[in-house]
């Protein structure tokens, strides 16, 4: 007797845990529904890209010889949700002996699925999953008893472990991180390469058009379109990322520019995340590149670093923290997300062009989320339940696992320091330096009060001191201190007004 395997959306790769010893009378479960695609209101393109990788994933599955049971989004007597869905299964087929499934990257379903063994008449087996280089149990080991959990020291682990960008015992070229060289402006005379965006086929087309019909309230553009959807188009993409844009990676990394919403970035936690793409694999190309000279080091390194370092590494604050992970609030932070997180209309040009993208594409490179989203929502004090919700909903790449550490922790500090050592706030300068933004924007970066005053800068010093109870004694945030007690007391109150004034009228006045 055969087992029903079950697939999730964003467990497309062949060599997942609950494909592994499959035999000819199983069957393989894959289900488009409703509830997976309304938890959050996701953009819509996240929808369709998932739906048509799913939909090829199966053909592929099926071609390979595989028995898959595939239910579309208005397949007649869908249940809307994946626990009904292997309910189904196994009421049509009751010669199935059991469920398998590998388990997923949220919580919230992990504990759904945990309750299965009660619900169904065939034991489930719940496995690991192993397409991360470092199994959670050895991230927990790594955790124990370390008062902090800073990602530099785990990482070099992962570069021992796995061998990458070392020479013997050293890392290559002498240290093992080269962000120095990764922070430079762009200059005016240089524009980001072309990218690689492909066309919709017939299928994803067919998807595109479901998802238009069912979810028109849904936030985000389907068109331009710009995803692969296959595992052939996923490796194309990375193919052209390794071969044309890996070398520019490091020095561009933190930079912004208007209109530009690629830079040198990879474009690739789309794939990497649903599983088209290996991340191992994806690394080993890229240090290939460093080795054959076609790309420098501090680009290779800064590249994989965010690959064997930083994601591995908030799927291990994930699984080690939650659930209490997301209730915390450690800055006290109640405020209701502004309106223009969804329209893009504020005059604010950073947070417009980072979300006017981020509804086109669904997309917007970590600076963006980190230092102008993120950073607004940190100083405006915006209530991470609200601000975690929007992260989770906009970007394709977002699942709870990956979302949850790098909003509530990187971002918000909503975890008192977990993850970053200090809160990363920053007044309009940052933003002027690290970008083009601010010379075409209504708002004046040098002005830190009156009608033309850089929202950033006010809310900036409004947030240092607002929060000096909870942060003043923490050594790295010790200079910043010592400015905000050397502001002139005038200049400093009038700046707590405009912050107040703004921040009561929900972030309308001005924008
Ligand atoms: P690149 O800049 O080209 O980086 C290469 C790869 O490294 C990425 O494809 C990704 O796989 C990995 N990576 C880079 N930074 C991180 C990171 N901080 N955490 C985990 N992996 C990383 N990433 C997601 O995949 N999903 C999310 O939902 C998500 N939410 C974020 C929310 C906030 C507030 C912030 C600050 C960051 C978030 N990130 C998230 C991390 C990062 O911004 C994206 O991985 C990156 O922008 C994806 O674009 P890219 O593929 O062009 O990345
Ligand atoms: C994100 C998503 C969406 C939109 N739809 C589905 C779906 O219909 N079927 C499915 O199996 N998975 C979907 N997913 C991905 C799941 O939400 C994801 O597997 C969990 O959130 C765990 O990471
Ligand atoms: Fe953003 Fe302020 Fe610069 Fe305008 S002036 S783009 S609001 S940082």
């Amino acid at each position: 007797m055969g087992v029903l395997r079950l697939v999730l959306g964003d467990q497309l790769s062949p060599e997942l845990s609950s494909l592994r010893d499959g035999q000819s009378s199983d069957v393989i479960l894959m289900a488009e529904v409703s509830e997976e695609a309304t938890y959050v209101r996701h953009h819509k393109k996240k929808i369709a890209f998932l739906f048509a990788a799913m939909r090829h994933f199966a053909a592929e599955l099926c071609a390979a010889g595989h028995d898959v049971r595939y239910v579309k989004l208005d397949d007649a007597g869908n249940t809307g949700s994946l626990r009904g869905e292997v309910a189904r299964a196994l009421d049509a087929m009751p010669g199935l002996s059991g469920v398998v499934v590998t388990k997923p990257g949220e919580w919230r379903l992990l504990t759904d699925m945990e309750t299965w063994r009660d619900l169904f008449p065939v034991p489930v087996e719940l496995r690991e999953d192993t397409r991360f280089i470092v199994p959670l149990t050895e991230f927990f080991a790594w955790a124990k008893g370390r008062k902090q959990l800073r990602m530099e020291f785990f990482y070099r682990d992962v570069r021992r472990r796995t061998g990458l960008l070392m020479d013997g015992e050293e890392p290559a070229g002498g240290q093992w991180n080269f962000d120095h060289d990764n922070r430079k402006r762009l200059p005016k005379s240089l524009t980001p390469p072309p990218r690689f965006l492909p066309e919709p086929d017939g299928l994803t087309r067919e998807v595109i058009d479901l998802v238009a019909a069912r979810f028109p309230d849904h936030f985000g553009d389907l068109e331009p379109w710009g995803f692969a959807t296959t595992r052939a188009g996923a490796e194309a993409a990375r193919d052209h990322f390794i071969g044309e844009i890996l070398a520019g990676f490091g020095d561009w990394q933190d930079a912004m520019a208007k209109g530009e919403p690629w830079m040198w970035h990879s474009l690739l936690s789309v794939y990497i995340n649903c599983g088209l793409l290996d991340p191992l694999d994806v690394c080993c190309r890229a240090e290939a590149e460093w080795r054959a000279g076609r790309a420098p080091l501090n680009s290779v390194e800064g590249f994989i670093r965010q690959i064997i370092g930083w994601r591995e590494y908030v799927r291990g604050i994930y699984w080690l923290k939650m659930p209490a992970y997301a209730q915390t609030n450690t800055l006290d932070a109640h405020r209701p997300l502004p309106e223009f997180y969804w329209t893009g209309e504020t005059r604010m040009r950073c947070m417009a062009e980072a979300i006017a993208q981020t509804k086109r594409h669904a997309y917007a490179h970590h600076i963006q989320r980190l230092m102008v989203t993120g950073n607004f929502a940190l100083i405006a004090g915006l209530d991470p339940a609200r601000v975690n919700e929007w992260y989770l909903s906009v970007y394709a790449d977002a699942y709870e696992w990956v979302e949850l550490p790098n909003t509530h922790g990187m971002a918000l500090h909503a975890d008192g320091g977990l993850m970053a050592s200090k809160p990363y706030a920053a007044s309009g300068n940052y933003i002027n330096k690290m970008s083009d933004y601010c010379g075409s924007c209504a708002y004046d970066v040098n002005a830190k009060t009156g009608p033309k005053a850089c929202p950033f800068n006010y809310l900036y010093w409004d947030f240092i001191a607002r929060n000096r109870e909870s942060l003043a004694g923490n050594p790295r945030m010790a200079l910043i201190y010592k400015a905000l007690d050397r502001l002139d007391p005038a200049a400093l109150t009038a700046m707590r007004g405009e912050a107040s004034a703004y921040l009561a009228s929900g972030c309308r006045a001005g924008s």
